[in-house]
């Protein structure tokens, strides 16, 4: 099954939709393997956001990212990374498509909520970076039957 990691950021948190962030992707029938609530340090935000690095948004984005409290999750699921994306939304909130997180909850691009990572490799290396394997739980939800044929 494909992993994905997602991180509700710290508007997300301080806003409380943390809850209804994760009953989405509970809803939708992904699987939560992997949770904690930390503070993201500076050398975490700048690993994370590297590909970013040249970019003019860049210390704003480490600086937002380390300012408060954010939701690390590693979610599992046929699909997982690609549809994730689509229940998040388009990066400017302003594009957003109505029934998308940034979409209903979201009004600025530097105040998009959530993150998502965009492809396997991706996945696999912001799941490294944020999770220890000892974090990260297998489990077998019992309803799965239901979820997938
Ligand atoms: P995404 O988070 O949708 O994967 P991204 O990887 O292109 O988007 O950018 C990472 C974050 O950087 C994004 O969530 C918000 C911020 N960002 C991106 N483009 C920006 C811009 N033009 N101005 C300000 N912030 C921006
Ligand atoms: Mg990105």
């Amino acid at each position: 099954m494909e992993r994905t990691f997602l991180a509700i950021k710290p508007d997300g948190v301080q806003r409380k939709l943390v809850g209804e962030i994760i009953r989405r992707f509970e809803a939708k029938g992904f699987t939560l393997v992997g949770l904690k609530l930390m503070n993201v340090s500076r050398e975490l935000a700048e690993s994370h956001y590297g590909v970013h690095k040249d970019k003019p948004f860049f210390a704003g984005l480490v600086e937002f990212i380390t300012s408060g409290p954010v939701v690390a999750m590693v979610w599992e699921g046929d699909g997982v990374i690609a549809a994730a994306r689509k229940v998040i939304g388009a990066t400017n909130p302003l594009n957003a498509e109505p029934g998308t997180i940034r979409g209903d909850f979201g009004a600025n691009i530097g105040r998009n909520l959530i993150h998502g990572s965009d492809a396997p490799e991706t996945a696999q290396s912001e799941i490294a970076l944020w999770f220890s394997d000892a974090e990260l739980v297998a489990w077998q939800p019992t309803i799965m039957s239901w979820i997938y044929e």
